[in-house]
């Protein structure tokens, strides 16, 4: 049976992968209502990708005896200046989920679930990926440009991104 404090860090840390989902899905729906397909496909994926996240969560805290629970969200942010203050906030947000999942490993070792240790490294990992992966989009945006001709190019190399991304491995 799982401690009560892991089950109660796992839960939290569930309500905020759905809620990174649902915030690139808000930013997804702005670039595509602006004319950027590209950067939508990449967050559409992305949204799926912190889905799949929060099910991993879930699917693991119900097999170890847990209770997983989903909660009421707040609403995410739907107003945005352009699509360097987009990946911005995606920057910012990783480094905050980094930050909650550490929180989370802490508790783990705390109390001495090591294995529940051990399954926290798979998105330690993860984390470390997505952060390099946002910072490198913030450099190319901040190379091409802030300007229509730089999101242009974006955009174009985002649809790439989104293409070659690989099949989640978060089942
Ligand atoms: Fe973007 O990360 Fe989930 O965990």
């Amino acid at each position: 049976m799982i401690k009560a404090k892991v089950e109660k860090a796992i839960n939290e840390q569930i309500k905020k992968e759905e809620y990174s989902s649902r915030l690139y899905l808000q930013m997804a729906s702005w670039c595509e209502v602006n004319g950027f397909s590209g950067a939508a496909n990449f967050l559409y994926a992305q949204a799926e990708e912190e889905r799949e996240h929060m099910l991993k969560f879930i699917h693991y805290l119900n097999d170890r005896g847990g209770y997983s629970k989903v909660v009421e969200l707040e609403q995410p942010p739907y107003e945005f200046k352009n699509i360097t203050d987009i990946f911005e906030q995606v920057l910012k947000h990783e480094e905050f989920i980094t930050q909650a999942i550490n929180e989370v490993y802490e508790v783990t070792l705390n109390e001495k679930d090591y294995t529940s240790g051990n399954f926290l490294q798979w998105f330690i990992n993860e984390q470390i990926e997505e952060e390099s992966t946002m910072s490198t989009i913030l450099d190319k945006i901040h190379l091409v440009g802030d300007d229509k001709a730089g999101y242009f190019h974006i955009d174009k190399e985002l649809e790439a991104m989104a293409a070659a991304r690989p099949e989640t491995s978060a089942e």
